[in-house]
């Protein structure tokens, strides 16, 4: 599959692009039944990460990452073919995995602040996230909200918590980005974006998988070190858990984070 010139113009004019049935009826079953897979791991101490939250309906999955190198199928379709292929059209450049999650969002699973990446993962100058939807992402059940255009502005009233400053947020146009299972959006490092809590009584389960040019070199092992390190550190601060309880380097979680 290739991008046409009119996604392309899309991309650098928007700063985000969804590429609707991205994945076909059978790579899309295919990421249905790895994510299954993948959050029915146990968890481990040293290869993937689980993090949960607190929902209305229980203790729930929000977050597994660093999945990757434990799981061939998500291997094959992250790491070569159609994803590659895209991202080397969009950044102009062929891409290299940084990292990979899946956000689970649970009935009552909590949404994410306003914000851009790019303050979260600050040792590479440039990355693009491409998700993908594994359940229905509705505005009721907390799709992605981008704001059009805005990626060319650098870093937008950036807060104590790495994220856009609540008031600026409030004042800035956001445009729901429904999905259906298989369909892609590839977002800029500087698009702004957040989601709301899940409303609805089914899972929205999407996976983020993040590139950066291969020319900045390949920065997975460090990032995942580093992270496992910021972790420890912010469970050690106490910040770990509770109301925004942090599962990243930036505080945009706006979940109940619970161990
Ligand atoms: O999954 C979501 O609702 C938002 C995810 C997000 O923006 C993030 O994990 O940085």
């Amino acid at each position: 599959m290739t991008l046409t010139p009119e996604q392309l113009n899309q991309w650098q004019q928007d700063g985000f692009l969804k590429v609707a049935a991205f994945l076909n009826p059978t790579e899309t079953e295919a990421l249905q039944c790895w994510v299954e897979e993948i959050e029915s791991w146990a968890d481990s101490e040293d290869r993937w990460m689980h993090h949960r939250e607190e929902t209305p309906f229980g203790i729930r999955l929000s977050r597994s990452e660093n999945f990757v190198p434990y799981h061939a199928g998500m291997r094959s379709l992250l790491t070569q073919g159609q994803v590659l292929d895209a991202l080397a059209l969009l950044m102009g450049e062929s891409a290299v995995l940084y990292k990979e999650k899946i956000n689970y969002k649970y009935p009552g699973g909590g949404g994410y602040a306003a914000h851009q990446d790019a303050p979260a993962y600050d040792e590479i100058k440039h990355h693009v996230t491409c998700l993908f939807s594994s359940d229905p992402a509705t505005s009721q059940s907390g799709c992605l909200e981008f704001c059009a255009s805005r990626h060319r502005e650098g870093l937008i009233g950036l807060n104590d918590q790495g994220c856009i400053d609540r008031e600026i947020a409030d004042g800035m146009e956001w445009i729901a980005v429904e999905t259906e299972p298989g369909d892609a959006v590839f977002f800029d490092s500087y698009a702004p974006h957040r989601s709301s809590v899940n409303q609805s009584t089914a899972p929205r389960r999407t996976l983020y998988v993040t590139y950066n040019a291969r020319s900045e070199g390949d920065k997975r092992d460090a990032y995942y070190e580093r992270k496992r390190q910021a972790l420890i550190r912010y469970a050690a601060a106490g910040e770990g858990t509770g109301q925004s309880g942090r599962i990243s380097t930036i505080g945009h979680f706006q979940g109940k984070t619970v161990h």
